[in-house]
């Protein structure tokens, strides 16, 4: 027997989600059950699960805006993060509720030759599309673990996710506007909006070198299937190598300027202390910051949460992830003496440099009693994670090698 809802066709279906998500985000979360909570490793770390339109349970850090982190252990179940566990994060409440795709535009101009205003069967047409497997990180991912804690949402490490995503390249789209000599930065809005007007619009800005070197994507797909609503629909920048926050999402302006862009979300929030390590002593503010860029060198057990009993004299086979900001992960160590020593383990399929690498290793744990697990990633480039994590204070890029305590018995 067929389904009548089946046939109705991709467009009309997904209108009938975005009504849903209308629905479920002018009120509440669709379910929230008191009992369904995840522990985050860290004070007031409990977090409701909460069902959103098109998603799975997540964990809820606001409603208003929605902020969804993604439980930990979706990580370990394939490579890349599904549509439905992908995490979600919004700065600004008054957020388009639902998207008519036929009367979609997104618009290019500033110093441009041709302003122009693409419908979507446009845009998809202007080049060949092309993919790429990217890990989208939000700068404050693991923020709750900063020491001595800082303002913010207090995130635990599901603030990221890796997807293969299809688009154009924005080179293309540039090139087809035409950039003016002078060109210095091209910004990116998408339909959210402030609720008050004195709250500044979310407008992130790259350098035209960037924008042009056929890195970023303007991408309407995620793992093979229409963005979810939450993610970006219908259109996403990507920004492969480089932290959430340039990723800008419902993509519907884009301006070519010919200076730097001054407005808050790249003037005043998402900046790092201008100096080497990026870091300052906790409590005080560097004299000088700089916009944040690439993604760090990270790795994580995936397989084994912290305090996992596991049976002595058994081989254990430890999974987990690595990824960096492009260079692509070399390779993977696991120590059990507090870095003493450190064994190579074996790395997974290459989905690319900007994609999460999985990486797995056996040992036979026989001593009984706690066994401390640390996890090591180095780059193609030689970037290596630190053992002592430096403070910001936005609490922002944390990548210090990670620990898991196994209990052997
Ligand atoms: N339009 C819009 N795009 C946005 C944001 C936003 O608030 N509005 N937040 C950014 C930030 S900080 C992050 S971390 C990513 C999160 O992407 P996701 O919600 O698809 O996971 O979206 C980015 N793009
Ligand atoms: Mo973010």
């Amino acid at each position: 027997m067929s389904n009548p809802h089946q046939k109705s066709g991709a467009r009309r279906q997904f209108l009938l989600t975005a009504g849903a998500a209308a629905a479920g985000l002018a009120t509440q979360p669709l379910r929230s059950l008191a009992a369904d909570t995840e522990q985050q490793a860290f004070e007031n770390g409990t977090r409701d699960l909460v069902r959103y339109p098109q998603k799975r349970p997540l964990m809820l850090i606001t409603t208003r805006p929605p902020h969804l982190e993604t439980p930990f252990r979706i990580f370990n179940e394939s490579v890349l993060t599904p549509n439905d566990a992908f995490f979600v994060r919004y700065h600004l409440a008054n957020m388009p509720l639902a998207i008519e795709p036929g009367s979609y535009r997104l618009n290019i101009g500033g110093k441009v030759n041709r302003p122009l205003s693409l419908s979507l069967a446009e845009l998809k047409s202007i080049a060949p599309s092309v993919e790429v497997v990217a890990v989208n990180q939000c700068s404050g991912n693991s923020r709750g673990f900063s020491e001595p804690r800082v303002f913010g949402a207090q995130l635990g490490n599901g603030s990221m996710g890796n997807a293969r995503w299809r688009g154009v390249p924005l080179k293309a789209v540039l090139e087809k506007a035409g950039v003016l000599e002078g060109a210095k930065q091209v910004t990116f809005k998408g339909l959210d909006e402030p609720v008050l007007p004195s709250t500044p619009q979310f407008i992130k800005a790259l350098d035209i070198e960037h924008a042009l070197n056929g890195e970023p994507i303007i991408a309407w797909q995620m793992n093979g299937e229409d963005l979810p609503f939450l993610n970006g629909y219908p259109l996403k920048l990507i920004v492969p190598g480089y932290f959430g926050t340039y990723w800008v999402k419902h993509l519907n302006q884009i301006e070519v300027l010919d200076h730097v862009y001054d407005g808050f979300f790249m003037s005043t929030a998402y900046r790092l202390p201008d100096n080497s390590c990026e870091c300052v002593a906790p409590g005080t503010a560097a004299p000088k910051t700089h916009p944040i860029g690439k993604l760090k060198i990270r790795s994580f057990i995936t397989n084994l949460a912290d305090k996992a009993q596991v049976a002595k004299g058994v081989r254990l086979k430890i999974q987990g992830i690595a990824f960096d900001g492009g260079a692509g992960i070399k390779k993977v160590e696991l120590s059990m003496d507090q870095g003493k020593t450190w064994h190579s383990t074996k790395l997974g399929k290459d989905l690319g440099k900007f994609s999460f690498r999985q990486w797995t290793h056996t040992i036979n744990p026989t001593q009984p009693g706690e066994l401390q697990l640390l996890v090591r990633a180095t780059s193609n480039s030689g970037e290596t994670q630190p053992t002592e994590q430096s403070w910001n204070p936005g609490g922002y890029m944390r990548n210090v090698i990670e620990s898991t305590t196994i209990i052997v018995a």
